[in-house]
């Protein structure tokens, strides 16, 4: 566990990195550095210091504060070799930094207090001005980032690698009941977190063609003559392990052009053509897909993947360089994880550079990928699984293409072994799509590359082996595992809930941060009354908080007595928002009709962003905002029901969102949700779940306890059976009066101002093909809403199911999680990082 020698970071003069003013974690010392960063490197005085200096000053001065450990985390690695996480992801949403940071250093309190000083009322003032880099679209870049904090605090040499986009996710702007979309400029005030690295840049290659030689000892070799450059630069992220010496990097790599201009084109008087290259170079990290789910095979995508891996991969091999260590060592130093197929190419290019560059024969550089690499899978929608068209993928990577192919070749051989004349399972297994217009299946190249190919809930995993890759599992059957996915409670309950967090601090102690099995504790108080009415008074303080929130963004009045009942999340068909808002008018229509005799009043409030070009999604959020202006503005629903939706759901508003919510909607349809995280990060900030059998739901249930979860809708094999047999939606709308009036009042209009038009597609979408059985499921989640307004109505009750909920959540640490990838998948061990010089 322990290094042997501790690490001396001692400067020559003037001493130690320990200069109080640089390193110092006391008030004092925290106010002196942002007083000298005001001055030396914001050009400010005190005196006339915004919030947004402020904010920059404190963040230089906290970011000082993790330079001796984040350079004592890499000398330590140098100083003695330690096998290291390198996880692969084309996302990273981190969040804001700040709070972070210092809550890792514990620091917040000496933070409020210097602050203070500068005349601010208080820290959250300076929070607020944080602007947040959306580099993913949601889960799975989110997962990302909790999983590099956990890698830190569990002190595990890691390296997350990536790309610096300039966009962003879009920010999401709600007019007239519309999403619009905004570029997200988040680098433009400046960005305190991240330290560029130029010397360490790196050169990617695109398009060309290949060559065969022979080289200086006869060898017969090939070789990528690229026709076109782009370096990468790296930015790196320092992550801060919780209360430990530990922090880990985040490198993103910006793309440049390889010269500012071309000056031959220059000299021919060619101005246009010669910053052309240099546009297109730059143009690969320019901005983040936000397609979620949809593969769109573009080529500039291709290119941002194969830019950060070849980028990365390089980066690996010369740290083990630049250390004495032979490549040939590779995999004992390193460990790959490819965060969904976007770093799939990984495989190919390991290869190249292990055969191309370090001339390595196939058998030894096949062997080095496949004991380094592990694949994640992310989703089952078969429109998410990337290909890419042939002829594009060859234009783009010939190299990689033919290395493909040898891989393909000696795969398939294997196969043919296995299961002789069968000519349907190589077609089923090939890397090379050959049905319709040839394409390159990235799940396969990434399956048959690594050693371990892992879901993220114990369903999807059971689904990947049944549904998504039968063949491969009998063929590798040990290849695939679950694990089951996780959530940061450093982010999710320490810095979005500190009510939460201080009570529990009150009764079972501080250790749960690191430890949330600690949690179950709380199991103890479930029947006392007290501790139950304090429990639920940190809810209420949390959803006063967010209805002043919702006052100011909306103008919407929300009465934090009322059930906080929350879905926020990316919007998709599968997700089944459109559910959730046909029970609305259910229940709108039961109070105009004065049948909702024990319904709970209710707070509905919605979150997330449509993909640009989904219109079906994007038609979603207008109907919930066509909803929420029919039922706000109705006198009848005063004190029973209001209708949120809340304009650029991210990781800040997250914070805010799961500290205030009574009930979490879960409702996709089974089989369909991998995992998802949101569900529980909802059940740790104690909400009850609402859910179907889907992604982690299951286990969420498992653990919590039945009675303590509302449970409806078809399971992932009766929605097969249905889906088998001929589904028919209509018989489930003839069959449910309540379902039946919702539809025939969003035909005529209510909800669009007379405009029966508006949502056709959407009900055309319900009434006629449902791909995604929402009416199917429509009279169970009514049936189980009604079962949430009888719990509702005992107070005492409910918060003793979402106590038990919080107590139960332990499991779901991204700490659990990375665990488990260290012990069964990486078989990484953690590197204490001991600190000479006194820099408290
Ligand atoms: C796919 C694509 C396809 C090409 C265009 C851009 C793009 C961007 C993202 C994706 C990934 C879709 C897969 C995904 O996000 N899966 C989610 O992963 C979460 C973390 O494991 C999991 O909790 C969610 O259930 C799952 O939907």
């Amino acid at each position: 566990m322990s290094s042997s020698q501790p690490i001396d970071l001692r400067l020559p003069t003037p001493g130690c990195y320990a200069d109080p003013i640089k390193a110092g974690i006391d008030a004092d010392a925290v106010f002196d550095g942002m007083t000298e960063h005001l001055f030396f490197t914001l050009g400010k005085l005190a005196t006339s210091a915004s919030l947004r200096d402020l904010y920059m000053a404190l963040s230089y001065a906290v970011r000082d504060r993790l330079m001796t450990r984040y350079l004592a985390s890499q000398e330590a690695i140098r100083a003695k070799p330690h096998k290291t996480v390198a996880y692969f992801s084309a996302e990273f949403l981190i969040g804001p930094q700040l709070n972070n940071n210092l809550l890792n250093l514990g620091i917040q309190e000496e933070a409020e207090e210097a602050v203070k000083r500068f005349g601010i009322e208080s820290l959250n003032d300076i929070l607020e001005v944080e602007e947040e880099p959306g580099l993913g679209n949601g889960g799975l870049g989110r997962l990302a980032a909790c999983y590099m904090e956990s890698l830190a605090s569990l002190q595990v040499p890691a390296i997350g690698y990536g790309i610096r986009y300039e966009f962003g996710i879009f920010n999401q702007i709600i007019r007239d009941g519309w999403q619009i979309e905004v570029t997200d400029k988040w680098l433009k005030g400046g960005w305190p977190w991240e330290l560029p690295q130029p010397d360490e840049s790196c050169f990617v290659g695109f398009g060309g063609r290949t060559e065969n030689y022979i080289d200086d000892q006869g060898n017969y070799r090939s070789r990528w003559i690229p026709s076109e450059h782009a370096i990468g630069v790296p930015h790196d992220i320092p992550i801060l392990g919780y209360r430990v010496n530990n922090c880990d990097r985040l490198r993103l790599w910006r793309a440049d052009a390889t010269e500012s201009f071309d000056f031959y084109a220059f000299n021919i008087g060619d101005y246009y053509g010669a910053v052309e290259e240099k546009v297109a170079s730059e143009t690969i990290s320019k901005v983040l897909y936000p397609n979620d789910g949809t593969d769109e095979g573009r080529r500039l995508r291709l290119k941002q993947q194969h830019f950060f891996v070849s980028c990365s991969l390089q980066d690996m091999i010369r740290s083990l360089e630049t250390r004495n260590i032979p490549v040939e060592q590779f995999s004992e130093n390193w460990t790959v994880q490819l965060n969904d197929t976007h770093p799939a190419i990984a495989v190919a290019e390991l290869m190249r550079l292990l055969i191309d560059n370090h001339h390595f024969e196939w058998d030894q550089a096949w062997d080095i990928t496949n004991r380094s690499v592990a694949y994640t899978n992310h989703t089952l929608l078969p429109e998410a699984l990337e290909k890419w068209d042939l002829n594009l993928f060859k234009s783009l990577l010939p190299r990689h293409l033919e290395l493909i192919y040898e891989i393909n070749k000696r795969f398939l051989q294997q196969v043919r072994l296995r299961y002789p004349g069968n000519d349907l399972i190589l077609r089923k297994l090939s890397i090379i799509d050959e049905e319709g217009s040839k394409a390159v299946r990235m799940a396969h190249l990434a399956t048959i590359g690594a050693h371990n190919v892992n879901g993220v809930a114990a369903l999807h995993s059971d689904l990947i082996k049944r549904q998504l890759m039968p063949e491969f599992a009998d063929l590798w059957p040990e290849k695939f595992t679950n694990v089951t996915n996780g959530v940061t409670p450093r982010r999710w309950v320490a810095l979005s809930n500190p009510e939460l967090a201080s009570l529990l601090d009150q009764e079972i102690g501080s250790n749960w941060i690191t430890n949330m099995d600690l949690l179950t504790q709380l199991e103890e108080k479930e029947n006392d009354s007290n501790f139950l009415d304090v429990f639920g008074a940190t809810k209420l303080l949390g959803k006063r908080k967010l209805a002043g929130y919702i006052h100011r963004q909306t103008g919407i009045l929300v009465d934090p007595s009322t059930l906080f009942d929350v879905q926020v999340k990316r919007i998709h068909q599968y997700k089944r928002q459109h559910l959730n808002a046909l029970q609305i008018i259910a229940q709108y229509l039961r109070i105009k009709n004065g049948t909702a005799h024990s319904i709970a009043p209710r707070t509905v409030i919605f979150g997330g962003k449509a993909a640009p070009g989904y219109l079906m999604a994007k038609l979603m959020i207008r109907f919930i905002n066509g909803i929420a202006e029919v039922v706000n503005a109705d006198p009848d629903m005063d004190g029973k029901l209001r209708v949120v939706f809340l304009p650029d759901y991210n990781v800040k508003l997250g914070e805010q969102v799961y500290s205030a919510t009574d009930l979490s909607e879960q409702i996709s349809t089974a089989g369909k949700e991998a995992s998802g995280t949101g569900n529980m990060k909802f059940a740790m900030n104690g909400a009850l779940t609402i859910g179907t059998l889907d992604g982690a739901n299951v286990e969420i249930r498992d653990r919590v306890g039945k009675e303590n979860f509302f449970l409806f809708g078809k399971t992932e094999s009766e929605i097969m059976k249905l889906r088998k047999n001929g589904y028919d939606p209509k018989q489930y709308i003839e069959k449910s009066p309540e379902l039946s009036e919702a539809i025939r009042l969003i035909e005529l209009g209510h909800f669009s101002n007379g405009d029966n038009e508006l949502f056709r597609p959407l009900l055309n979408s319900l009434t006629g093909y449902d791909p995604f059985f929402v009416m199917a499921d429509f009279d169970d989640y009514l049936l189980a809403q009604d079962r949430v307004s009888k719990a509702w109505q005992n107070h005492k009750e409910w918060n003793r199911m979402a106590l038990l909920n919080t107590a139960r959540s332990g499991f779901f640490s991204s700490d659990r999680s990375i665990r488990e990838y260290c012990s069964s998948i990486w078989k990484v061990n953690p590197l204490e990082v001991e600190i000479t010089c006194n820099i408290n």
